[in-house]
């Protein structure tokens, strides 16, 4: 299962195979009948095209503005999303979505083995936290935007830029196997749910103001922030100001009274665990926007200049498509 995410990391996007594919399919779809009806097989929806799905299909491929969504007695093997493409799952399975182009993924009922976001897609996860209701596994990458204000993730890893805003629903049950790790730039806020174990990495942020975690490991160049009050530390852990070192429980309140521990197994010299009091009122990231490329909650002129430097980048393969 793992190597088959692996492998299609490296998207498959708008290969010759790809284009092959999607024309033989219309092809054998016009064939059938209209594009938009439900097929027994697989499913192609290109422009404004929506479907429903009640039934098992092997593959969809979404491009353009076109809609899928998945309801009860519906399930997909294979899902691509491209090019602002919008998957509705609010019941059902899908095994494997990919997610690329600023497409969207809502969840709200049903199960997905695996869901991989990309390229600034958006995920978001709401409903009832239930073992019926799950993600596999959620990779968001490339400035991508998970959203969980429900269900149940068993795995979320964070990578690139990507933001993670988590306000209810659980990340992982087991808190003896990571749940939610952060890597490489990416940003992520809880404010509600919980996340069993949470492992920050390589530049990424974790900003913390409600929910609960049950064991944190802070590894190289990682920070993370508890905003809170009455913060208390036991075991090898110790305050130095608002930083807290070392190995132990750190434990305090939220600002609603809610009392919480969490227990801090790894803290690496460079990375920085802060307890900020939240009766400071010092002002906090609640969600960092998509658009923030800069990290400070704030979408200005510093961010515009980020994505001016990226202005006319293409990444389409054969590169004279680009500008056609
Ligand atoms: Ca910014």
């Amino acid at each position: 299962m793992r190597s088959t995410i692996q492998k299609q990391n490296s998207p498959p996007r708008r290969t010759s195979l790809i284009t092959r594919y999607c024309l033989a399919t219309v092809v054998l779809l016009e064939l059938l009948g209209p594009l938009a009806g439900e097929s027994r097989g697989d499913f192609i929806l290109r422009d404004d095209e929506q479907l429903i799905v009640s039934s098992h299909h092997n593959q969809g491929v979404l491009f353009d503005r076109s809609r899928v969504s998945i309801v009860s007695g519906g399930s997909v093997t294979d899902l691509y999303a491209y090019n602002s493409s919008t998957v509705g799952i609010s019941a059902g399975s899908v095994t494997y979505i990919y997610a690329w182009d600023s497409s969207a993924v809502n969840m709200s009922g049903g199960s997905v083995g695996a869901l991989i976001a990309n390229d600034s897609s958006a995920v978001a996860i709401s409903g009832i936290s239930s073992p019926l209701q799950s993600v596999g596994i959620l990779n968001a990458n490339d400035s991508s935007a998970v959203a969980i204000s429900g269900g149940a993730v068993k795995e979320l890893n964070a990578s690139n830029y990507s933001t993670v805003d988590i306000s209810g629903g659980s990340v992982g049950f087991d808190s003896s196997r990571v749940s939610l790790r952060t890597n490489n730039s990416s940003r992520v806020g809880i404010s509600g749910g919980s996340v069993a174990f949470l492992v920050a990495s390589d530049s990424s942020a974790v900003a913390i103001s409600g929910g609960s975690i049950t064991t944190l490991k802070a590894m190289p160049s990682s920070a993370v922030t508890f905003y809170g009050q009455n913060f208390r530390v036991a075991g090898g852990l110790a305050f130095d100001g608002e930083r807290v070192l070392g190995t132990g429980t750190l434990s305090g309140e939220w600002i609603d009274g809610t009392r919480w521990v969490v227990n801090i197994t790894y803290s690496n010299l460079t990375a920085t665990i802060l307890a900020i009091p939240e009766s400071a009122h010092k002002p906090f990231c609640v969600k960092y926007h998509a658009m923030d490329f800069t990290g400070d909650c704030k979408v200005d002129f510093s961010d515009l200049a980020v994505f001016l430097t990226h202005w006319l980048d293409c990444n389409l393969e054969p590169p004279e498509a680009c500008w056609e």
